[in-house]
């Protein structure tokens, strides 16, 4: 098991509809991280700075942020692309964090 973390950049205004989405998010996609390892999934949003961090767990070896080249992983990003900041592919701009610190 690996614990991987990263940031990623909503629009501002956006935070409603973000919790929104996420709320309501697609069984295929949740079923498709669950089958490749990743669990123990997290967001949060800095409201300061519309900054949102993400923490996960991964059994597998990718991570959620490897999985674009999966049709339901580019679907989601690019339903998402309207209220984050998104690379050209309209993968979300993921920042990986170093973890400093960790208590079981
Ligand atoms: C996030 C972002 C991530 C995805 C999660 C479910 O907004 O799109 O890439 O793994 O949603």
């Amino acid at each position: 098991m690996k614990r991987e973390a990263f940031k990623m950049f909503l629009k501002p205004g956006c935070e409603a509809e973000y919790e929104r989405r996420h709320a309501q998010i697609w069984p295929e996609l949740k079923q498709l991280l669950s089958e490749n390892g990743v669990y123990d999934y997290s967001i949060y949003w800095d409201k300061d700075t519309n900054i949102l961090y993400a923490c996960q767990k991964i059994k597998g070896e990718a991570s959620s942020q490897e999985m674009g080249n999966t049709p339901i992983v580019q679907k989601w990003w690019d339903y998402m692309a309207d209220i984050m900041e998104v690379n050209p592919d309209n993968s979300p701009i993921s920042i990986p964090l170093i973890e400093v610190f960790h208590m079981e």
